[in-house]
């Protein structure tokens, strides 16, 4: 009867131990969720974008979101800015023309859902960011091309214009005489414009639009227009896109692996710089090593962004609650000597 009664005792002490080890567990693991939730609901809203361009492009994205825009309207917004500036000779209207003469058009969007819409080697649209936009939207489709996609623009209302400026013409006549293809990036701080951000509700999102390679081929596509080389999000880890010269960040899936090194708990600024150092290796013997730049902005799920380029030289706009908009100089591998 006594060993009965120690044994109900001492079984009965024992739930009790378990029972109250248990219990606090289960009071830490609320703990523990309660600071999880606390951390998903401080939402670091940031835009960041490549090159001097991003300023006023942040700037009008920044207000867009205040004003309570969907992200990709934003971004439209945006970029549209470069895109209508004669002034940028790398983007949209003004842009360098081909070795034909022909401004040609790449660009490409992203949403936190891995919809995407993207135009390349398109010609006459102002404002290719919004084709691209549309056929995210309008269509079953992730990329449509050439005259494909401007029968598409004009279906959807879109207006065919002359791009090539007086100016851009000009320089283009200049480049005849001589016709040598050297596409040097970023001597005068002008390029590709890629933009990523994250929302209040910590969604991420991403666009890029780019009159691309000066003096290229007439159908020369750069990785501006293509999700992985040029741009790539996945919004349960970050985004990243590129700009420079688009055969080496294509050759390497340049933006995808930028992503897929901050899902294995890099930081942006790591992720950058090693993928920047394997593209580095993989064409120290090549012949565009002489001039080749390429350089990614990166942001992860925490609002945490960084950049880094092959060569000196990159810097990108930053807009967020805490600092406004202002321009960050990127790390980088080496300078141009
Ligand atoms: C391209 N990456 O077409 C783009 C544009 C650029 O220097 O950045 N050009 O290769």
């Amino acid at each position: 009867m006594s060993n009965r009664r120690d044994f109900i005792k001492k079984t009965t002490l024992g739930t009790l131990a378990v029972s109250s080890v248990f219990s606090f567990k289960s009071v830490a693991s609320n703990r523990e969720e309660e600071r999880i939730t606390d951390v998903k609901k401080i939402k670091k809203q940031v835009v960041i974008s490549t090159w001097n361009h991003g300023l006023p492009a942040n700037a009008e994205t920044w207000k867009q979101l205040k004003e309570g825009k969907p992200a990709l309207d934003a971004i439209e917004a945006g970029l549209k800015i470069p895109e209508a500036d004669p002034n940028i000779r790398s983007v949209g209207y003004g842009g360098y023309p081909d070795r034909e003469g022909k401004v040609t058009l790449d660009a490409c969007i992203m949403d936190h859902n891995s919809n995407c819409g993207s135009v390349s080697f398109l010609e006459g649209i102002m404002h290719p960011i919004s084709v691209a936009k549309r056929v995210l939207q309008n269509t079953p489709h992730v990329m449509l091309s050439g005259q494909g996609a401007l029968q598409f623009a004009l279906s959807e209302g879109f207006v065919e214009e002359n791009l090539l400026t007086a100016e851009s013409e000009k320089d283009w006549k200049k480049w005849l005489e001589e016709s040598k293809y050297k596409p040097v990036i970023n001597i005068e701080n002008h390029d590709t414009i890629s933009m990523l951000m994250i929302d209040e509700e910590g969604n991420l999102a991403g666009g890029c639009t780019t009159s691309g390679a000066a003096w290229k081929m007439h159908g020369r596509i750069g990785d501006s227009p293509i999700i992985g080389a040029g741009l790539f999000l996945d919004n349960e880890v970050g985004a990243a896109a590129a700009t420079g010269l688009g055969e080496a960040v294509i050759r390497t899936a340049g933006s995808a692996m930028v992503v897929e090194l901050m899902r294995q708990g890099k930081s942006p600024f790591d992720a950058c710089k090693e993928i920047t150092e394997r593209i580095y290796n993989k064409h120290k013997n090549h012949k565009d090593m002489e001039y080749l730049q390429v350089g990614f902005i990166a942001l992860n799920k925490n609002g945490e962004h960084s950049g880094y380029s092959l060569r000196s030289g990159f810097n990108y706009a930053v807009y967020d609650n805490e600092k406004g908009n202002r321009m960050e100089d990127a790390k980088f591998k080496m300078t141009w000597d």
